[in-house]
């Protein structure tokens, strides 16, 4: 439900040898609503609490944003529907579920498209990256800078996954994305596309036996408590950015917009070092909580499961092949 945006009066008067003058705050100053999926702490949050704090000091209040935490202000696609109307004004998304509305990022949710997260970031903040960033602008989103999201690995309550065949017959949860049913479904397992909140009781009712994502999710979402297999498959690395909805970066001066682009670069410097930190330490909380994590040598065969996939893919979006090779032959 979109909630309209208000303006606040920020007008402070004060009597100066009996005149009313007003202070140096701005007369309007615009709240800006942001939506983040994450909790306090989490390396996004730091970063995007950080990234409103500057824009706010640094526009001296005209722009004032505040980040909204785990996400209350709804779902992921829930949530980018509103940032494409205007209803907020800021989010970090995954681009996992915006393939449905920006087609061009399915490119990004092709397993093991990237061979590293290096290369992934090598890709995103070049020409290729500005490509995809053309792309959500024609959706109403302006992605100032690209986040870390490491790489996703399955998880399970039941056994380790070494090989494809270990994966067949569990339900596994996926981000909103036609494409990971076909993901799961080539690996023989069942796929529930589901909302991230919805998990860890799904996990423990066993509604699902298993889902998959980065360290830092895996572990602060909880579900490290309900799945004690984490299996290092590695499959998707999947960028994402710091967008601001098309119509609140339109009302912005040119100034107010280079300020806010600057910061969102700064605040995706910032996310990037944390995530290697927090990676690192939430490996260690999963490990104590005696969480089985298996590393997965060979990956050719995940890799081979997956050529039907592309195949499809390419067969029905036969203008976003190059777009593959070129990522594919960028490192
Ligand atoms: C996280 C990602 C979130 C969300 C979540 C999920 O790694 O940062 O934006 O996509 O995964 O699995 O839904």
């Amino acid at each position: 439900m979109p909630i309209k945006k208000f303006v606040n009066q920020a007008v402070l008067v004060t009597a100066v040898s009996g005149s009313v003058i007003a202070l140096s705050l701005p007369a309007q100053a615009e709240n800006w609503r942001g939506w983040n999926i994450h909790p306090p702490g989490y390396p996004n949050t730091i970063a995007l609490e950080a990234f409103a704090e500057s824009v706010s000091e640094r526009t001296e209040g005209r722009i004032h944003p505040q980040v909204y935490n785990n996400a209350v202000l709804g779902d992921q696609p829930d949530a980018i529907e509103q940032t494409r109307n205007g209803a907020l004004d800021f989010a970090n998304f995954n681009m996992g579920p915006m393939g449905p509305i920006v087609k061009e990022t399915n490119v990004l949710s092709l397993p093991f498209i990237f061979s590293s997260v290096d290369h992934m970031h090598e890709v995103m903040d070049g020409e290729i990256g500005q490509r995809f960033a053309d792309a959500l602008a024609e959706k109403n989103l302006i992605a100032l800078s690209w986040f870390d999201s490491g790489a996703r690995s399955l998880y399970n309550t039941s056994r380790p996954i070494n090989s494809p065949e270990d994966v067949k017959g569990l339900k596994v949860r996926v981000m909103n994305n036609d494409l990971y049913v076909e993901m799961i479904e080539a690996l023989g397992g069942n796929a529930t596309p589901m909302a991230y909140g919805e998990v860890y009781q799904s996990l423990k009712t066993g509604v699902i036996d298993g889902a998959e994502n980065n360290y830092p999710s895996f572990q602060s979402s909880n579900h490290y408590e309900v799945s004690k297999y984490y299996s290092l498959t590695e499959h998707l690395i999947i960028p994402e950015c710091l967008c601001i909805a098309k119509a609140s970066w339109e009302a912005l001066s040119p100034e107010d917009q280079e300020i806010v682009r600057e910061e969102a670069i700064k605040a995706s410097e910032m996310q990037r070092r944390l995530w290697v930190k927090g990676s690192q330490e939430s490996r260690e909380i999963v490990l104590d909580a005696g969480v089985n994590i298996n590393e997965v040598g060979d990956k050719s065969a995940f890799q081979e499961k997956m050529q039907p996939v592309y195949a499809e893919f390419i067969e029905e979006n036969p203008d976003l092949e190059s777009l593959i090779e070129d990522i594919r032959s960028s490192h």
